[in-house]
């Protein structure tokens, strides 16, 4: 009996010892390995959010692990959504969805991280591009967006492009178009003047018409709408 107590205890002490993980590799240090949906705290205990974890291993050395920001997959959730939606995030941590603006910001504010945004086309290629910092502002700033160093999976570059930007949606217009890039293209995103890639547009199996599908241009090209696309995030480690 004393025993049995004492085992709740302890079970109970450990799975407190991270009581708000504040991304995936938080997760994985609690003991949790699997990939799959868990519940992490970016702007504090009170505000959870549900995110799909990536605790794959890469080359056996000990990494981050990836937290997904963004996935599209199978065209399930409708990514044409206003300021609100992109702020607040939408769509569901087990298939298609967007963190969302906030949760970018709060997280990418308290450490550093880097990003990999992973594709496929429906023909089963895959590839990636990996770029050496991410982070969102505030929204007073409107979001901006600022990524690193850019490392090449395969996939080119189209990121780099978009570096600097504010966060444009159908109803808020930061871009850098004379319209809203945002109404042109059938997403929301950090657009110039418009885009090099186009990951939350229309879900648009394969063929799009010009820049309006899943584009990453420097890959498939302007009317080539991908089969699938992650952004994925975590936290930059020394290298010893
Ligand atoms: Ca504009």
């Amino acid at each position: 009996m004393m025993f049995s107590l004492l085992l709740v205890l302890l079970v109970t002490m450990g799975v407190q010892s991270s009581p708000n993980p504040v991304d995936c590799n938080d997760i994985y240090k609690s003991g949790f390995g699997q990939n799959g949906v868990y519940t992490i705290y970016p702007a504090g205990p009170t505000s959870p959010v549900q995110v799909f974890c990536d605790m794959s291993m890469e080359g056996g050395a000990y990494l981050g692990k990836w937290t997904v920001i963004q996935n599209r997959q199978d065209g399930s959730v409708n990514f044409f959504r206003k300021w609100d939606q992109y702020k607040r995030g939408f769509g569901s941590a087990a298939g298609e969805y967007w963190l969302g603006l906030e949760m970018m910001y709060l997280l990418t504010k308290a450490g550093k991280y880097e990003l990999r945004v992973d594709m496929e086309d429906f023909e089963g290629k895959k590839v990636y591009a990996q770029y050496s910092s991410f982070s969102v502002g505030s929204e007073t700033e409107g979001y901006k967006l600022t990524v690193g160093t850019f490392k090449d999976g395969g996939a080119g570059d189209s990121l780099t492009y978009h570096s600097g930007q504010k966060f444009t949606t159908i109803d808020k217009d930061q871009d850098l178009h004379a319209a809203n890039c945002a109404q042109l293209f059938y997403g929301g995103f950090w657009y110039e003047s418009c885009h090099n890639t186009n990951p939350n547009g229309i879900y648009a199996w394969g063929e799009s018409t010009y820049g309006i599908g899943i584009i990453w241009l420097s890959w498939k090209g302007i009317t080539y709408s991908l089969k699938t696309i992650t952004m994925k995030i975590r936290p930059v480690t020394e290298q010893k």
